[in-house]
């Protein structure tokens, strides 16, 4: 006997905090599994689409998660209830996984309407750990804030969702088409289309002799989603040796490894990386794939310096051979990449912190390239940041220079000079402190105009990050406070967006070093008088209470 799925209307009433933050809504697993509170961000999702986009019903959807705890639960609620919402067909990653810039190249190969992501990304995962949905529009990127404020303010109003009853799961588990009521849902392999972009952007040929030359790369997946993709390109196409992709397999806790890829939550990767006898190049990325990071060995690239580097050599790479149209950053990452569009004579763009920020210029021709401090880098060939793309890049320019990551960036420092950065994050501060610690310093913008607060730091510009799109002319205002000085130093503050627990205080440091003799100085050394003074401007430990930042990158 087949099972008849029955449409349900459910009563329902709003939750408070539904608004997405820098990158969807990120909340604890416990707050997702409550009963309606998913269902209610979907429905709300499904009841504005009209008007801020297209009809949902007799569209094509994708779907698919990182595969943190709670993934394959939420998958099947949303198939359900797109199902009742009249969507004619999803492409749904095998066993609920899609890494986001798979999504977002999905999206786009295949021409829907959309796509949901189930991710926190670099939150930590497990039944205590975060959960996240957002959504992805027809150009495969993050939903505008005129969208995620729609859907935001519909959750406040909503009373029913509706959902399909009466039938089992459907199985994800193999390949192929079934239905659900009226829906299609397509299984598809979750690497297929990823992997088939990166073979027209890179030089397979070159990075496969890279690899029968004897050199070694160690990538670590952090137990997270991008394992599959490491390993079809790496291992498969590009016959790195087995073992090359370690903590490959996606788990539902990331095998308790926290996925941000970054020095200190990637520690056994920095440890392996050290020593002589350390592979020639280190990376990993985070819990939905799309962050990065890039090791040489005994030697950290920082995002800020990844991007300008990738932007100064792309046209030693197939898919950036004709140069680039522009280049853009988020506000708080460094101004390395400023220095090379000019030299390239190219237009930078810098953005408020939030990948969809990026949409507009690369949709409209106007950049190729797009990073952040945040282990973020992309290019125009999906809209989302990616991490295996930037791995990629580097083992190309690796592969046809013949030189090191280490050498890659000397060198590029010795043409451009150095732009000396880090960031201090302050985590799980009370929200009202933080809150009082930004409002403080926003109060004090006006009066440090002009003034010298410490030698060699004299103010040229304070303000309150504001930013017009030069396409589409929204406004976003409030995005961070930034002090410019003279000598080009800079200090940001803001909070971040994308943390679930109390409020993350994120301080940006950059100083700029034209003198090679200096390129070494230890960083925290050389911006010791920035990390003071943000700490008098701000009252940092006072209003955090912490003793000092508890990540420093
Ligand atoms: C998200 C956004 C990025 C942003 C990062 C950090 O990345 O897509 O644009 O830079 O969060 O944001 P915040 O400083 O507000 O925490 P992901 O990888 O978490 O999706």
């Amino acid at each position: 006997m087949t099972l008849k799925a029955v449409l349900t209307v459910q009563p329902t009433t709003p939750f408070a905090g539904q608004r997405p933050g820098t990158s969807g809504l990120r909340k604890k697993v416990t707050v997702f599994a409550q009963s309606g509170y998913l269902e209610n961000f979907v429905q709300a999702l499904f009841d504005v689409l009209p008007a801020v986009q297209a009809s949902p019903q007799g569209q094509t959807l994708v779907l698919g998660g990182d595969g943190r705890f709670h993934n394959r639960v939420a998958v099947q609620t949303i198939l359900r209830m797109a199902a009742a919402n009249g969507v004619a067909r999803v492409l749904v990653g095998q066993d609920g996984l899609l890494s986001t810039p798979a999504a977002s190249a999905v999206i786009r190969k295949r021409g829907a309407l959309g796509g949901i992501i189930l991710s926190a990304s670099h939150n930590p995962g497990g039944p205590d750990g975060d959960f996240g949905i957002k959504y992805n529009i027809a150009n495969g990127g993050p939903a505008p804030e005129k969208v995620t404020e729609a859907i935001f303010a519909r959750t406040q109003t909503l009373s029913t969702y509706k959902i399909m009853s009466g039938t089992p799961d459907v199985d994800l588990s193999r390949l192929g088409e079934s239905w659900l009521g009226e829906m299609v849902v397509q299984v598809i392999d979750p690497v297929d289309d990823h992997a088939e972009l990166m073979q027209q952007l890179f030089d397979f040929d070159a990075m496969r002799a890279w690899f029968q030359a004897g050199h070694r790369m160690r990538y670590d997946a952090m137990g997270a989603v991008g394992g599959p993709y490491a390993r079809r390109v790496l291992e498969g196409l590009l016959g790195a040796p087995v073992g090359t992709v370690v903590n490959g397999e996606p788990l539902e806790d990331f095998g308790g490894h926290h996925p941000d890829p970054n020095p200190v939550h990637a520690a056994e990767l920095m440890a392996a990386m050290s020593g002589a006898a350390a592979p020639d190049f280190g990376a990993a990325s985070d819990g939905d794939a799309d962050r990065n990071m890039i090791l040489g060995r005994d030697f950290a690239v920082t995002p800020s310096d990844s991007l300008a580097i990738l932007a100064a050599n792309a046209t030693l790479v197939p898919g950036y051979r004709a140069g680039l149209a522009g280049v853009a950053r988020s506000m708080p990452t460094s101004q390395a990449v400023d220095v090379v569009a000019k030299a390239l004579g190219v237009a930078a763009f810098e953005t408020p912190t939030g990948w969809k920020f990026f949409g507009n210029l690369l949709d409209a021709g106007q950049a190729t390239l797009c990073g952040e401090e945040s282990y973020g880098t992309s290019s125009n060939h999906v809209r989302e940041k990616d991490g295996l793309w930037a791995v990629l890049f580097w083992l190309n320019l690796q592969a046809v220079t013949g030189k090191s990551v280490e050498d890659l960036v000397r060198a590029h420092w010795a043409r451009f000079g150095r732009h000396v950065y880090s960031r201090h994050d302050w985590e799980g501060v009370a929200v009202a402190k933080a809150d009082q610690l930004m409002a403080a310093l926003r109060a004090k913008l006006p009066s440090l105009a002009g003034q010298t607060l410490a030698p060699g730091l004299t103010v040229r510009l304070a303000d309150d990050f504001a930013y017009t799109d030069p396409i589409d002319g929204s406004v976003s205002t409030g995005q961070g406070v930034r002090l410019l000085f003279e000598s080009g130093a800079r200090l940001v503050f803001r909070l971040s967006g994308t943390g679930t627990e109390g409020a993350t205080l994120r301080v940006y440091l950059e100083r700029f070093e034209p003198d090679p003799a200096r390129h070494d100085v230890p960083v925290q050394d050389a911006l010791a008088d920035l990390i003071t003074l943000a700490d008098v401007l701000a009252d940092i430990r006072h209003l955090t209470g912490l003793p000092g930042p508890t990540v420093v990158t």
